[in-house]
């Protein structure tokens, strides 16, 4: 029998250490072109990511979108009604964006053009964790119907975010679930983290969300 384990770890952390050099020069390219905040959003699929752009993306001035998605570029057509830049990054079949295919397409963005970037990851609440690409923050993005427990269950993303958006707020009533106890798991796994709960259904919320986004930036 062989045991290969070992030898996994040691690519894995190959890889890893490749994605973080690529991630520090896409930061470098980002300051170079004194942008004053790029968040990179993270949630699972539906979680309301794309709705949250077209909600905050005409409050704020001089934004970009990055899109990544497996495939289509249907969050791409969907924003593009904002009259940003915006670019779309199919992973073709990859479960999160990397560094490197941020390196990949950034020449291609008008980068002199945008105050703030946002980078929508791939659906996922898991994988994009791990990787970083070179953004100031990293947001999770997590929608009521998903349930109180996410924050216990996939700690690692709630770790690693400067701003928990809850969304779907609307929807508290239909989905029984209880807010306060949802907060409070999210807070057992990261004291620190930054809450907003907002609807893009209602837009509550959101003009509280666009002020965070703007405390975060560098001025
Ligand atoms: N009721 C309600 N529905 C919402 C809200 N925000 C988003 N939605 C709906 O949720 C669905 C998914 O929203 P998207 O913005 O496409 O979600 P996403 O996170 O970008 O999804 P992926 O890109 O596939 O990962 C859409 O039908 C939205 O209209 C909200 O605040 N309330
Ligand atoms: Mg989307």
């Amino acid at each position: 029998m062989v045991d290969d384990a070992p030898k996994r770890i040691e690519i894995q952390d190959r890889i890893l250490k490749e994605n973080e050099e690529l991630a520090e020069e896409n930061k470098n390219l980002y300051r170079g072109h004194d942008i004053k905040g790029v968040f990179n959003l993270i949630g699972s699929p539906g979680a309301g990511k794309t709705s949250l752009l077209e909600s905050i993306i005409p409050r704020l001035e001089k934004a970009g979108i990055i899109e990544g998605d497996i495939a289509t570029a249907r969050d791409a057509e969907r924003v593009h009604a904002l009259s940003v830049p915006v670019l779309q990054i199919n992973t073709m079949g990859a479960c999160h964006l990397d560094a490197n295919m941020l390196a990949q397409v950034l020449p291609d963005f008008p980068l002199p053009e945008v105050n703030y970037l946002f980078i929508e990851n791939v659906g996922n609440l898991v994988c994009p964790t791990g990787y970083d690409l070179g953004e100031d923050h990293k947001v999770v993005v997590l929608s009521l119907p998903e349930g109180e427990d996410k924050a216990a269950k996939y700690p690692a993303i709630f770790r690693a975010s400067t701003l928990c958006v809850l969304n779907k707020l609307d929807l508290e009533p239909h989905c029984g679930v209880d807010v306060e106890l949802l907060e409070e798991d999210i807070r057992d796994v990261n004291p620190d983290l930054d809450i907003c709960r907002v609807s893009c259904e209602s837009g509550q919320g959101i003009d509280e969300l666009v002020e965070k986004l703007k405390q975060l930036s560098r001025r």
